[in-house]
């Protein structure tokens, strides 16, 4: 499935107020018959306009757009991980998400109690990170005694035990003093052994600070001390986003009054269009399209994945029986205006298991099962 935010900051910066901006307008339920029913998990449509385009073009009885999964991650307080606020219920969520979406409180407020009684982006951020390496920590420790106990159980476990054990303990070291596993520059050999343990940490991050409306265009002290900490973090992602803006857009009826609120305040998009830009780029996200009488749909794939690996986005029978794809960009429709003249331009090719799906690609899939 799509791309899939964990929201997480300390309590009262803002992030169910965000959450609830940005899920304002759910994806159809239907469509998406595997996610859950929770009331801290949002699904929304990725704004896409060139299906819009191909939907123009090629009517389809269904459109289904490429789906965003929000959480809010409630609970994150000062000691955690060892059980204080929700205590260790956050993190079930949380180890799920393939990207963290960690609000910041950048506004001043008197009325808005912080935990802390003061602004101080630098040390809040620190106290999530504290508790996220921590609850890594005791994942890490606890894989470390199994290792270990493998090891001694003979030439498999051995073997394995030679390979883990060094990450494992540069891990373990980093960790306890805070720091995040994304900042340990392992290799994805090594990131791929880790894989299930599914470290909090090695996930990326992008910093939302939540500011007041007058900082929206050139920031603020805070959201300079949120830079700086991010710069620091693998050079993440920072945006600037006005929860109660956010709220005031989502409480608008139509599209066209959000347009024109956005205009009105001068702003290009909507902080859900820039988050899910964001995203998208951190994670290193494509989208193409498949398109026909029946459905127009947008999918969301890895950069560089090769044609079976795509296919295997929309059912992994797909990428098992594989046999070929065809192919033409968006644009050559846009340009061409119909798929027969698509097909009459010679645009329309025929790829195998070693071609590199590129964005914006409408593809057909044959594969046998
Ligand atoms: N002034 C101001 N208040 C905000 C903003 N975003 C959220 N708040 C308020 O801050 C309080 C805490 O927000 P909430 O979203 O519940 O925080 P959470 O604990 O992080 O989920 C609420 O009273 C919000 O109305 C903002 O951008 N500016
Ligand atoms: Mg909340």
């Amino acid at each position: 499935m799509g791309m899939n935010c964990g929201i997480v900051g300390l309590p009262n910066v803002g992030k169910s107020t965000i959450f609830s901006a940005l899920t304002s307008a759910p994806a159809e339920a239907a469509n998406y018959p595997f996610c859950t029913i929770d009331p801290n998990v949002g699904m929304v449509s990725v704004p896409d306009k060139r299906l819009d385009k191909i939907v123009e073009l090629i009517p389809p009885k269904k459109i289904i757009p490429a789906v965003v999964e929000f959480v809010d991650i409630a609970g994150l307080v000062k000691g955690a991980s060892k059980g204080e606020g929700l205590g260790n219920r956050f993190l079930s969520h949380i180890r799920e998400v393939g990207v963290l979406v960690h609000v910041v409180r950048c506004f001043e407020d008197e009325d808005i109690t912080h935990v802390d009684n003061r602004i101080d982006p630098a040390s809040d951020i620190e106290t999530i990170d504290i508790e996220l390496a921590l609850a890594d920590l005791e994942t890490v420790e606890k894989r470390l005694s199994r290792v270990d106990k493998l090891a001694r159980t003979g030439k498999e476990g051995a073997k394995q035990a030679t390979v883990l054990t060094p990450i494992l303990t540069s891990l373990q070291s980093a960790l306890s003093e805070g720091k995040a596993a994304r900042t340990l520059g392992l290799t994805d050999d090594q990131k791929a052994l880790l894989h299930d343990l599914h470290l909090i940490t090695m996930k990326p991050v992008i910093y939302v600070c939540n500011v007041d409306e007058e900082a929206l265009e050139s920031g603020n002290e805070f959201v300079e001390q949120v830079k700086s900490v991010a710069a620091s973090d693998e050079g993440s992602e920072v945006i600037m986003i006005c929860g109660k803006l956010e709220a005031e857009i989502a409480a608008l009826e139509s599209e066209e009054e959000r347009l024109e609120f956005l205009e009105a305040v001068g702003l290009e998009e909507s902080g859900l269009n820039l988050l899910i830009e964001t995203g998208y780029k951190t994670l290193g996200l494509r989208t193409y399209f498949t398109a026909g009488a029946d459905e127009d749909r947008a999918w969301t794939f890895p950069t560089g994945a090769k044609a079976p690996e795509a296919a295997a986005v929309i059912h992994t029978d797909f990428q098992k029986g594989f046999i070929k794809a065809e192919v033409y960009h968006c644009d050559d429709l846009f340009a061409l205006g119909s798929e027969q003249k698509v097909k009459e331009a010679g645009k329309l090719r025929i790829e195998g298991k070693e071609y590199i799906v590129r964005d914006g690609d409408i593809m057909h899939f044959r594969f046998n099962v």
